[in-house]
């Protein structure tokens, strides 16, 4: 039995699971606070249809849907169970979305939800009042289906409270007591609640509740239409006495529009309609307190065109009419997922907050997990609210992003599509030369970052490239492939500052970064050490590369904002930790004649003697002051070159200038994934993550038998690995995939690809996947690819220059 108090904020469905989750787990001092009336707490949950669609492109949201359905399907109210698995329909008006059902079909797959693609007659077999005359196809899911939230929310506080928990309701919470950086109790209109951990699951109303704290909560609340129709015979026929839908839960993307029946009549979902950000109501002195404060009333001028659409997919409609609706309040992030975890400025402050009904269980079950055992089980890096740059998070951008994608919400999006406001928002000093070269600009953490160049497109006149499928083909050039093979064959240059860079400083930072990483960090200044990040249970948080620069000085290359976030969580006061990623910048110069092109820039020696592979050097190129680190993560000789934000033009002008003899181009983003592919460099939060170990994940070698570091004693008890992130080739040197696709060995599926793109030295698709360990290289599996069946076969690693004769000479 743990003793710590919890208090969560708000008895929507997050929070009633978060109590239930919380108390199976022995924390059964919780109390949960809501200002509205238990029965009908007013929040979104009160008005939720509760459609379950599971697939996401996300693998945590998936399995977070998944827990949901198997956790509601288990609960009972008034001996109805809380969720009904009538199945889902997502129906393909178009190519686009018939191509994209496809590609969902097999994020199905990987992910374990079972589907099936079905024709237009099958479809309306489903749905009999689908005109199947529009429609290409289906994507059917027969275990997506219905929750029952305010049920749910009733069987999961019963059980809680059966454990020890109390459920207050109107109770308003108007502050946050803290003390010392931690949270030390919740004021509410009716008294004070000591508390040693807090949980924000406050709903659309989290920011103010952050605000209360001092955290920040980036959501946007925006308004969204659901409306029912009159009683329709046609349903009633279907439905028995009390039944309140059998038929699956239909999507009809094509138009934003979703439908549930509602026993006889029809309920209408529209994202369809312009954006309505929201203020809410002050929840404190609110008019009238028993008012739905999570509803607006209905615009029906919005609505109107949505129920044109529903008409023409459903003709039976015309006969009926929308009889009621309403403009219910949901919170939208900048990139669309939750906001879980602990806040490192307010100890024992977490967040629940931007999860739908869908997710609810599963992101419950994981902030429990991560309350009460130190750590989620599933990988959470997407979902950690410390994942935004603080660029992300003005209220301005939050406000942007959130509209952008309420109105993407049911777009077809590629993995690489980037939204395209607000645009550019952070830019490295080599931004103007960049555009001069024709840069195609994709963002990333907010940065502008070039994916290839279009002056290079004449370089790729002659290369002989297999002709690439649309998908595949968007936001490709051809200028890609002459650029993977100019680093190859001569040299050339790659922005990144994106990268992130941290400085590590003080009499504890040598101790501390030992302590914190797997391989050797105790050597001498100029040194540079791959390393991981590992958590207590072994999993990988990070891979890093550790320059020492001094004795208590040290450059770290980084992955996610999540990394300082962890190192500044477990530093003392001798270590201090600065990201340096924003007032800095740095180039790649990497290939053959990497060195020819540097070396007559400085006085120091750039010779593999004078200096080797993996060593830093604090120097001057020409008249700019340059950290250089000799690695190089796209497989070549050369150099990543820092040096401050004021001085990058300079660094980049001197470099083409130096280069321009040897044909020195510029190259993007693209050209350096496809060359780390054939390197076999894993990039972090998408081949490996912390629910993988370093063995499984090929990551080994980085680990020290001989030290001591967070994570070794689970390292050390851990069982053998059963699967393995295995390298494949696809055999036909035409085909291409681009990750998450589902992987089949012997017809059954047997993992998932992880990254994957064109290896241009290798001439075939390289795709990393998490597989049985047991498979060996030449074994032969099938990645599907919008439904079809690729061969690939398993490689031995690394594909390219296994010896390292083109890094190390
Ligand atoms: P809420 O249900 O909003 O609960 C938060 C609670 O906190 C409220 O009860 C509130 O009263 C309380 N609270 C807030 N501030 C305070 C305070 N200061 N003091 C005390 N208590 C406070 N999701 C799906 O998965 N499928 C769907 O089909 C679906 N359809 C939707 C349709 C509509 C029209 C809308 C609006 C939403 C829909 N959603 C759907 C989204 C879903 O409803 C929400 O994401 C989900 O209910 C959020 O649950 P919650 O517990 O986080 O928040
Ligand atoms: N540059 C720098 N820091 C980084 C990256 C980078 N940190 C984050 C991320 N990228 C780390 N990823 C890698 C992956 C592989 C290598 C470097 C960074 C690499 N590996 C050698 C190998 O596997 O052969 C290591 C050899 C060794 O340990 O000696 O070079 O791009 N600055």
């Amino acid at each position: 039995m743990n003793r710590s108090r919890v208090v969560v904020i708000g008895a929507g469905i997050v929070g009633c699971s978060l109590a239930d989750e919380l108390t199976a787990r022995g924390w059964t001092d919780v109390t949960v606070l809501e200002q509205g009336p238990l029965s009908a707490p007013g929040g979104s949950t009160s008005h939720a249809p509760g459609l379950v669609f599971q697939t996401n492109p996300s693998r945590t949201m998936t399995e977070f849907a998944a827990y949901t359905v198997r956790k509601l399907s288990s609960l009972e109210d008034g001996g109805r169970p809380c969720y009904q698995p009538v199945g889902g329909l997502e129906v393909a008006t178009t190519e686009a979305r018939w191509a994209d059902l496809h590609r969902k079909a097999g994020l199905a797959t990987s992910w374990g939800v079972r589907g099936a693609l079905l024709t237009p007659r099958q479809c309306a077999q489903l749905w009999p009042m689908l005109d199947e005359t529009l429609l290409h196809g289906g994507f059917h899911t027969p275990d997506d289906g219905l929750a029952r939230a305010l049920p749910a929310c009733r069987a999961q506080t019963a059980r809680a409270v059966s454990r020890g928990a109390r459920f207050l309701d109107r109770h308003t919470v108007t502050g946050i007591a803290r003390a010392d950086g931690r949270v030390t109790g919740v004021v509410t209109d009716r008294g004070t609640f000591p508390a040693d951990h807090v949980v924000s699951a406050a709903g659309f109303r989290g920011p103010e509740i952050g605000a209360m704290a001092g955290v920040d909560v980036p959501l946007l609340p925006l308004a969204h239409q659901y409306a029912r129709t009159a009683p329709l015979p046609g349903l009633a026929r279907g439905n028995g006495p009390g039944e309140e839908a059998t038929r699956p839960i239909l999507r009809f993307q094509d138009r934003d529009l979703y439908f549930r029946e509602h026993h006889d009549r029809l309920g209408i979902g529209s994202y369809a309609h312009r954006p309505m950000p929201v203020d809410p109501p002050p929840a404190v002195g609110r008019p009238d307190p028993h008012a739905m404060p999570s509803t607006l009333p209905f615009t029906e001028d919005d609505f109107a065109p949505s129920w044109q659409e529903s008409v023409t997919l459903l003709p039976a409609l015309g006969a009926s009419r929308v009889a009621e609706g309403f403009n219910g309040i949901l919170s939208f992030t900048p990139d669309g997922l939750p906001l879980l975890g602990e806040s490192r400025e307010l100890r024992g402050f977490w967040l629940a907050e931007a999860i739908w009904v869908t997710h609810s269980a599963g992101a419950a079950r994981a902030v429990a997990e991560w309350m009460t055992d130190g750590r989620p089980a599933l990988d959470l890096h997407e979902c950690d609210l410390h994942r935004f740059e603080d660029a992300q998070r003005s209220p301005a951008y939050v406000a942007e992003r959130g509209t952008r994608n309420f109105l993407e919400v049911y777009d077809v999006i590629h993995p690489l599509q980037p939204m395209d406001q607000p645009r550019p928002l952070r830019t490295s000093p080599f931004y103007p030369r960049q555009q001069q070269l024709g840069g195609y600009f994709l963002e990333g953490g907010g940065w502008e970052r070039p994916h290839w160049y279009e002056a290079n497109a004449p370089l790729a006149e002659g290369l002989r490239l297999p002709e690439r499928d649309a998908w595949s083909a968007r936001y490709w050039s051809p200028a890609v492939a002459a650029e993977a093979r100019a680093t190859r064959e001569t040299v050339a240059l790659y922005d990144m500052t994106p990268l992130r860079r941290l400085e590590v400083t003080g009499p504890g930072a040598l101790g501390f970064l030992d302590r914190m990483t797997t391989n050797n960090v105790r050597k001498k200044p100029g040194a540079v050490t791959y390393t991981l990040l590992l958590d207590e249970t072994g999993g990988i948080r990070s891979d890093l590369t550790v320059a020492r620069l001094g004795p208590d000085r040290f450059q770290v290359g980084a992955n996610s904002p999540a990394d300082l976030d962890w190192l500044l969580r477990h530093a003392q006061s001798d270590v201090r930790i600065r990201d340096i990623t924003s007032g800095t910048c740095g180039i790649g110069v990497w290939g053959p004649r990497a060195r020819d092109l540097v070396q007559p820039l400085t006085r120091d020696d750039f010779s593999h003697q004078g200096f080797g592979y993996f060593r830093a050097k604090e120097t001057y190129l020409g008249h700019v002051p340059v950290t250089a680190l000799r690695l190089s993560y796209v497989g070549e000789l050369g150099w990543e070159l820092y040096t401050t934000a004021d001085l990058g033009l300079r660094l980049w002008d001197t470099l083409w200038e130096a280069g321009r003899r040897h044909g020195v181009i510029a190259a993007g983003r693209s050209a350096f994934h496809s060359l780390r592919l054939e390197k076999g460099y894993r990039a972090w939060g998408v081949d490996m993550t912390d629910e993988h170990h370093p063995h499984e994940a090929g990551l080994g070698f980085a680990v020290r038998g001989d030290k001591d570091f967070v994570g070794r004693a689970a390292l050390d008890r851990a069982a053998p690995a059963t699967r393995r992130l295995t390298a494949l080739l696809l055999d036909d040197p035409a085909a291409q995939v681009l990750g998450k696709e589902p992987v089949r060995l012997d017809g059954a599926p047997a993992g998932y690809v992880t990254s994957a793109g064109y290896g241009y030295t290798l001439g075939r698709c390289i795709a990393y996947a998490w597989l049985p360990a047991a498979l060996t290289a030449g074994t032969g599996v099938h990645i599907e690819y919008f439904g079809e069946q690729l061969p690939a076969t398993v490689a031995d690693e690394p594909l390219f220059d296994p010896d390292m004769t083109r890094i190390r000479c």
